[in-house]
């Protein structure tokens, strides 16, 4: 068994077991560059290897990366239309489930501000942090 760790505002982990005599890192050698928040694994494409999907900040787009089979994976999320859907949004918890039961699974995106936000602070909300959750299928 793999390891993959979110480190925030810094690039991720992947940590390769060594046959059960210790863990070797690997993320940027396997193309995933990037720090984030949440982290989901699935076959999503169905091509029996998996897939990760990322969470970032605001004004950045969560990240779809689609395993290539041989030990690299490739930032997709534009190909699969995901760019704008996260833009405007902080992600926190993310999972793939098969919400619609057409047997391909389904993004499920936690979001919420980490900063004040503007206009839920002067409608007199004390908890001003909201941002509606998302589904992508
Ligand atoms: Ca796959
Ligand atoms: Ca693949
Ligand atoms: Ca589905």
């Amino acid at each position: 068994m793999n390891l993959y760790v979110a480190n925030d505002s810094t690039e991720n982990n992947l940590w390769i077991n060594q046959q059960g005599k210790g863990f070797v890192e690997q993320g940027v050698a396997t193309g995933l560059m990037e720090g984030s928040m949440g982290i989901a694994l699935s076959d999503f494409d169905q091509d029996l290897d998996f897939d990760l999907f990322l969470t970032h900040w605001n004004n950045e787009s969560n990240t779809l990366y689609v395993n290539q089979g041989n030990g690299f994976n490739i930032d997709q999320t534009n190909q699969f239309n995901l760019v704008t859907f996260s833009k405007n949004k902080t992600g926190f918890g993310v999972a793939w489930l098969d919400v619609n039961q057409d047997f391909k699974d389904d993004l499920i995106v936690l979001n919420g501000a980490v900063m004040s936000i503007h206009k839920q602070r002067v409608a007199g909300d004390i908890l001003s942090l909201k941002q509606q959750n998302q589904i992508a299928q």
